[in-house]
């Protein structure tokens, strides 16, 4: 399988950590992907312009990386990282649902501070930063029943937090929340987070 990779990816690290989670990582090859070199050929596998995209070996390929991390989940015989049925199903799709969209709006927060000063929007910004802080709240609230067997919901929670931490170094989403600090400094300790931390 090829994988279209970045490290700076917080969707493709939840895709990395899915596959050492489950022990496929030596049957990814990855394909260093800028998405936003003017001369990228992404769209020709993904027509969203977006990584991660999975190359499977038929040929077929995924996106986005909620479905690339269930498709991989069905490759092996270990303990699933999605529960098959019932309501472990539907708390880990919705935990994975809300950290993918904290990054969503966190990613939006950087894109707009990225733009020509002048063309920044503060309510978008606003809204954005809005998001991301309702989003933690909510996971310290829940913090104390992320304790169970890890789940998808749990990987995408820990790659969030950890990009959090890497592009917005000086937000302090830790100070309000010690129920979800703990539980990330447990997490982030597993090999598979440290061995896929993102850097530049
Ligand atoms: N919902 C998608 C989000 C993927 C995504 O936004 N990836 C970013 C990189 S971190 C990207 O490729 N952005 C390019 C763009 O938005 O044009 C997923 O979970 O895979």
């Amino acid at each position: 399988m090829k994988l279209r990779y970045s490290p700076t990816s917080p969707y493709v690290r939840k895709v990395v950590v899915t596959a050492i989670e489950t022990g496929l990582e030596s049957r990814i090859e990855r394909i260093p992907t800028n998405v936003w070199d003017a001369g990228t050929d992404i769209a020709e596998d993904n027509p969203l312009g977006k990584i991660p995209a999975l190359i499977t070996d038929g040929r077929e390929i995924l996106y986005d990386s909620p479905v690339i991390c269930e498709y991989l989940d069905s490759l092996h015989d270990g303990a699933n990282l999605f529960p098959s049925a019932g309501g472990a199903r539907w708390t880990a799709l919705r935990r994975q649902a809300l950290a993918d969209g904290i990054l969503d709006a966190g990613v939006g927060r950087l894109l707009e501070s990225r733009r020509p000063e002048g063309e920044r929007s503060a309510k978008w910004t606003e809204r954005c930063r809005g998001a991301v802080s309702r989003g933690l709240d909510f996971l310290e609230e829940e913090a104390n029943d992320l304790l169970d067997r890890i789940t998808i919901g749990h990987i995408a929670i820990g790659c969030m937090l950890g990009w959090l931490d890497f592009r917005f170094p000086d937000d302090d989403w830790r100070a309000d929340r010690p129920a979800l600090r703990d539980w990330n400094e447990d997490f982030s300790a597993r090999l598979s987070m440290t061995s896929t931390a993102p850097e530049e």
